[in-house]
């Protein structure tokens, strides 16, 4: 059992204590005069839209890439396919969403259109789609199906709408973005609720020659207002691609981040919360929201890290990587690197030709959720309830420390540490390290520098009676809502 233990010597501060915030925006606008302490305290109290904080809770999500390229053993095909290749014997979207519920998945995403421009609903805008496939003698929708399994089931649904579409004679003039606006309306507005739309960045030429110039404020205005409630993800506003499809985030991830100043257009009277654009520059380098980036941005945004990757080679199902698929521990270790680095993880589970996720996939899945379940079964920090932190010192400047303090029931041993921020209130520290009592002395466990939602960190065993979390550095108050230790 964890006890809180007051630490005389110092200040005590709530956790949740109140931070001057004047309006919760999901952006802020750095002036020329703000100094380094003006900076930091405006990045501390950027916090996420509704939207954004239900999405980064959301931790596992799952993505089905199916479509055309399941049938010719493709991952890209070049809109030339014949619709009569797609035939599942066997499709059953219950059962792709009934997995992904019993491992966890909280919200999935359907390759509704991928780059051949095949669409696995019947759109009224092309006859590249299932309505000129035998399955289900061209009635089926497999969008209405998963949609449907989701309502069902109560798991989160998302969209996979492609922009580059190698098969529509219009890409490449603008009459391709009135197409693309007419496929989002048809997918916004025929099957309920749609939690996430997700726009990947590939972008060809057409058969004019021309690269395509995508129409991205039409869109997002469009999914504003038929989706609200949506994140718009990578191609878009609301949730950053991490960078890589490894499955591995970064150890130091921001989800504050520089904006380019002229592209918000805040209004004067600062009722606009949120930012609509599409951040410009890199957002693939290193470290996005260090110090030293944020004291040279001209604005600051809430822009998350989503970490995508498939748990076999490919995006879609071939036979021959069936032996591939990645295992529970793998999937571990990816959970570890993604969810535990302050991202959401996008799991992508392909369903094979029978329109089924196969049993090899299945298995990976349900082993991977037995092993979170034990691993984190018993935290032996026990359930204290909401921490407070002491503050060290004084001082108004960095240097100032936090410390959480906890004495376990006797001496435990552990080799996993979950910590989580109140990101409600901000994403605050910059770097942290935790502490064991042994031998009469504290002694390093383990450090870090950010927390964000969660941080997740592996280390060798270790045995004390008495831990101690120090915030090292943080922009302005930190706000801790959950330390674990666990023994994996
Ligand atoms: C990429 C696409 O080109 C892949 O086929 C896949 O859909 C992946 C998630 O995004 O950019």
């Amino acid at each position: 059992m964890i006890k809180y233990v007051r630490l005389l010597a110092f200040f005590v501060m709530s956790v949740s204590g109140p931070v001057s915030v004047c309006a919760q925006q999901n952006y802020v606008v750095i002036d020329p005069s703000d100094s380094e302490k003006d900076i930091v305290a405006k990045a501390a109290k950027v916090v996420p839209t509704p939207e954004q904080l239900r999405w980064q809770r959301l931790e596992l999500t799952a993505f089905f890439h199916f479509g055309i390229n399941t049938f010719t053993n493709k991952e890209w095909g070049d809109g030339t396919e014949d619709e009569k290749l797609f035939n599942p014997t066997a499709l059953d979207a219950r059962q792709w969403v009934s997995v992904c519920k019993r491992a966890g998945i909280k919200q999935v995403i359907l390759t509704a259109k991928h780059h051949d421009g095949f669409c696995l609903w019947p759109s009224k805008y092309t006859e590249h789609s299932v309505k000129n496939s035998p399955w289900k003698d061209g009635k089926g929708d497999v969008v209405r199906e998963v949609s449907n399994a989701c309502k069902e089931m109560g798991v989160g649904f998302g969209v996979y709408l492609s922009p580059w579409d190698r098969n529509n004679r219009a890409y490449g003039t603008e009459a391709y973005n009135d197409y693309f606006v007419n496929q989002l309306t048809e997918l916004l507005t025929n099957y309920g609720k749609v939690d996430e739309v997700w726009f990947d960045g590939a972008n060809g030429e057409g058969p004019n020659g021309k690269k395509q110039v995508y129409d991205f404020p039409r869109w997002y205005k469009l999914i504003r207002k038929l989706q609200p409630e949506a994140v718009i993800a990578i191609m878009g506003p609301d949730v950053r691609w991490v960078g890589t499809e490894s499955g591995y985030g970064r150890e130091q991830e921001w989800s504050v981040v520089p904006f380019d100043a002229s592209n918000i257009k805040a209004t004067s009277d600062g009722s606009q919360t949120t930012v609509d654009v599409k951040p410009v520059g890199d957002m693939t380098g290193d470290v996005l929201g260090s110090r030293e980036k944020i004291l040279k941005a001209k604005a600051l945004g809430w822009y998350p890290a989503e970490t995508d990757v498939s748990i076999r080679p490919g995006w879609f199902y071939h036979s021959h990587e069936d032996k591939e698929v990645k295992t529970p521990e793998k999937l571990m270790d990816i959970y570890f690197n993604s969810v535990g680095r302050n991202g959401v993880l996008l799991l992508n589970i392909p369903p094979d030709r029978r329109g089924l996720l196969s049993d090899a996939d299945v298995e990976s899945l349900m082993g991977w959720k037995r092993l979170r379940d034990k691993l984190f079964s018993v935290n032996l920090a026990g359930n204290a309830g909401p921490a407070r932190l002491e503050k060290q010192g004084a001082g108004d400047k960095g240097s100032q420390e936090y410390i959480m303090q906890y004495d376990l029931s006797g001496s435990s041993t552990f080799n996993v540490c979950s910590l989580q921020e109140n990101i409600s209130k901000g994403q605050r520290v910059e770097s942290f390290v935790l502490e064991g009592f042994q031998n009469g002395e504290w002694k390093k466990i383990v450090e870090g520098t950010t927390i964000g939602y969660k941080r997740l960190l592996k280390f060798d065993p270790y045995t004390a009676s008495k831990v101690r979390l120090r915030i090292l550095s943080s922009r302005l108050e930190p706000h801790i809502a959950e330390v674990g230790l666990y023994k994996y």
